[in-house]
């Protein structure tokens, strides 16, 4: 294979390694993959994406997989990078992969709150926000998964800044979620986003912030079904399905939520490996059965917005 090298895909790595990662996977498929840099992070760091494309010029229909948005949940870059280079490998060779890519944009970021993810290898293994500076409070960080301009500051989410899951001063004050945000908007013709959380194994689909069903509830939750049947296919693994509300509790101001407001009906939240037995520190060894099972689920996702 082209692409061999010396990157460890069974392996955590820091974030200077996983953007050299993806440089490297654009080094070698340079027709398919190229790299985009939306922003940069509190502490200036990028926002580093892989973009996988076949055409030129117009913004085609596009898919966002999202990954490290918190911190800790180490397992969600090493899924994403694993996927990128999936997708970059098995274009030509695998026909729904090869058939999404005629049509539509993929973008991959692996690591969604770079701060955050570096202060976990220098600092505390357990760090889940942002590391911005909240003015008035020795309490550093957001979670950025409370950030979004949907249902901002609502139920799920707490206004002190020392709580883990602070919503921030106001709707996409964290730089992290702005560049997401503004790219998305911008871009204007994503269909499907896909935030990568662990741990609990669950596919999640809108609302956090409420009970009410989603408009298409229904569509979203088969979709889910089947991800999720998909994804055991592989080793047994089982994910739970349901809205945030409903199978784990009430969240404003996520990611999903705020994708699927904005007009991008297939909006999916993955909560990894395991179940808790290891929980965040999920053993380096279950990486690549974890990327492999995800693939199968994820499939599932891509086919459904290829054909819809
Ligand atoms: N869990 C998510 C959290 O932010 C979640 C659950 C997913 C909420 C999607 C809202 C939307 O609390 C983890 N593990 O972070
Ligand atoms: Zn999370």
């Amino acid at each position: 294979e082209l692409s061999s090298n010396c990157f460890n895909y069974g392996a955590y790595h820091t974030l200077e390694a996983i953007h050299k990662e993806m440089d490297n996977i654009v080094k070698y498929y340079p027709r398919l993959v190229s790299t985009v840099t939306i922003g940069h992070s509190f502490e200036n760091r990028s926002m580093y994406v892989l973009k996988f494309s076949t055409g030129e010029g117009r913004q085609r229909p596009a898919l966002w997989l999202n990954a490290g948005i918190h911190a800790r949940e180490w397992v969600s870059p090493a899924t994403a990078i694993w996927t990128a280079r999936k997708i970059a490998c098995d274009y030509g060779k695998d026909a729904i992969i090869t058939s999404t890519l005629k049509k539509m944009d993929i973008f991959v970021l692996p690591v969604a709150n770079p701060d955050g993810y570096v202060y976990t290898h220098t600092h505390n293994r357990l760090w889940r926000k942002t590391r911005s500076v909240n003015p008035g409070s020795t309490c550093i960080g957001t979670d950025p998964n409370r950030n979004w301009n949907s249902s901002f500051g609502g139920v799920g989410s707490i206004a002190d800044p020392c709580s883990e899951v602070y919503h921030g001063p106001y709707p996409h004050s964290e730089v992290e979620v702005k560049s997401v945000a503004d790219f998305i908007k911008k871009h204007g013709n994503f269909k499907c986003f896909i935030d990568l959380h662990s741990f609990s194994q669950m596919v999640l689909y809108p609302y956090g912030y409420t009970a009410t069903k989603a408009q298409d509830a229904d569509e979203l939750d088969m979709v889910a079904r089947n991800t999720a049947k998909a994804l055991a296919m592989l080793s047994g693994t089982q994910y739970r399905v349901g809205s945030i509300f409903s199978i784990t509790y009430a969240a404003s101001g996520s990611t999903v939520d705020w994708a699927y407001d904005n007009g991008i009906k297939y909006a999916f939240s993955f909560e990894l490996r395991d179940t808790g037995d290891y929980g965040f520190a999920l053993p380096a060894s279950q990486i690549i059965p974890t990327a492999q099972e995800t693939w199968l689920g994820l499939k599932t996702i891509i086919e459904h917005v290829r054909d819809n």
